[in-house]
């Protein structure tokens, strides 16, 4: 992964604070490592962009209880919420 794509997923999970978008106060906003952690891992067809094709992944594993790669909000279970989740991350 290179420099450019860890800037790209910590700036695109970090929680805007302050006026929208970023700011010379907050910057970005608040670093969130969890959520980039998550995103990193969620290239699951992996060719450096999130897009339906790895939702699609994600949405094979519908169901799934315990240890699973997309479990991507780690509650134990793959459904709905970590599909939206990862929709989140989908570049426009
Ligand atoms: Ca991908
Ligand atoms: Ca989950």
């Amino acid at each position: 992964m290179s420099g450019r794509e860890i800037a790209m997923i910590l700036t695109a999970t970090a929680r805007d604070m302050g006026p929208t978008g970023k700011d010379n106060y907050f910057g970005y906003g608040i670093l969130y490592a969890m959520d980039a952690v998550h995103m990193a891992q969620a290239d699951f067809e992996p060719d450096g962009i999130i897009d339906l094709v790895d939702i699609a992944r994600c949405a094979q594993d519908y169901g799934t209880i315990g240890d699973s790669p997309y479990d991507l909000n780690t509650d134990g279970i793959v459904d709905i919420f970590d599909i939206i989740k990862i929709s989140r991350w989908i570049k426009k």
